[in-house]
């Protein structure tokens, strides 16, 4: 696994966050050190889609990077007639993931869509990951985009959403940013790296309050919505038709 590095030098401007060939090389080493419970969630979307997945229906990883949510359900999935596609934007990402998933010699071909998640036609869904995507659409989209996978979904399928949140409270905002930065140097990043990746991902990453999206699951139209993982600002919900 390549290290990230990528903000350990003193840049005087630092540039937006891209999902390119520089983040695509050293992506698994990033999000394991940046993302609290990443592993664990990797993991049990396995164990989830075991669960859910219906026959001759469809399962889509929306925001796929890698390939690492695909993988863990072609590994947990591996004898069912099902269609699993994976939708990245970002070529990098997506060419990265290709060579990736031609490495796992098991479980249902994968179809690689190089695409915007709300350009998709989702339909006979009986699973959807959203692993840590949704922060990155535009806020003013998020109602149409959940809109479109719900009406795409089938009763009883599952929707699984990952992000990081805000905090409603100042103190509780302060407290949370401030663990996950002890989560970060324990994991080897030093302040100035965390600083200057805090600033790139400024206006790319768009945290919201638990309540909204609560409130936006239920309002689209999902009966069952609950929290199944927590780590301090890092939350993964499951919606259920
Ligand atoms: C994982 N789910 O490893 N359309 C398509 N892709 C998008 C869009 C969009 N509008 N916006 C962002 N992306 C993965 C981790 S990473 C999370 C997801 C992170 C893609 C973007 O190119 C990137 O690959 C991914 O969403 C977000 O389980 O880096 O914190």
């Amino acid at each position: 696994m390549t290290k990230d590095r990528l903000y350990v030098d003193a840049h005087e401007i630092i540039p937006d966050f891209v999902f390119d060939e520089r983040v695509a090389c050293v992506f698994p080493d990033m999000i394991n050190r940046s993302v609290p419970g990443y592993g664990t969630i990797i993991n049990m979307i396995g164990t989830l889609a075991a669960q859910y997945i219906k026959p001759n229906s469809n399962c889509y990883d929306l925001g796929c990077s890698l390939g690492a949510a695909t993988m863990a359900i072609r590994f947990a999935v591996e004898d069912l007639d099902f269609h699993l596609v994976a939708v990245d934007n970002s070529p990098a990402m997506l060419s990265t993931a290709k060579h990736c998933l031609a490495e796992q010699d098991r479980g249902p071909t994968v179809e690689l869509i190089c695409a915007d998640i709300r350009d998709i036609q989702i339909c006979l869904a009986s699973m959807v990951v959203l692993n840590f995507t949704l922060q990155f659409v535009p806020a003013a989209d998020r109602l149409t985009l959940l809109t479109n996978i719900y009406e795409g979904m089938l009763p009883g399928g599952l929707l699984l959403l990952s992000e990081k949140i805000a905090l409603p409270n100042d103190v509780a905002q302060r407290l949370f940013i401030e663990m996950h930065h002890g989560f970060k140097k324990a994991q080897g990043y030093s302040e100035l790296e965390i600083s200057q990746k805090r600033t790139a991902l400024e206006d790319v990453l768009i945290p919201e309050t638990l309540a909204c999206h609560k409130e936006r699951l239920q309002k689209v139209g999902f009966s069952t919505v609950e929290v199944w993982f927590q780590c301090f600002n890092f939350i993964s919900l499951l919606a259920i038709k």
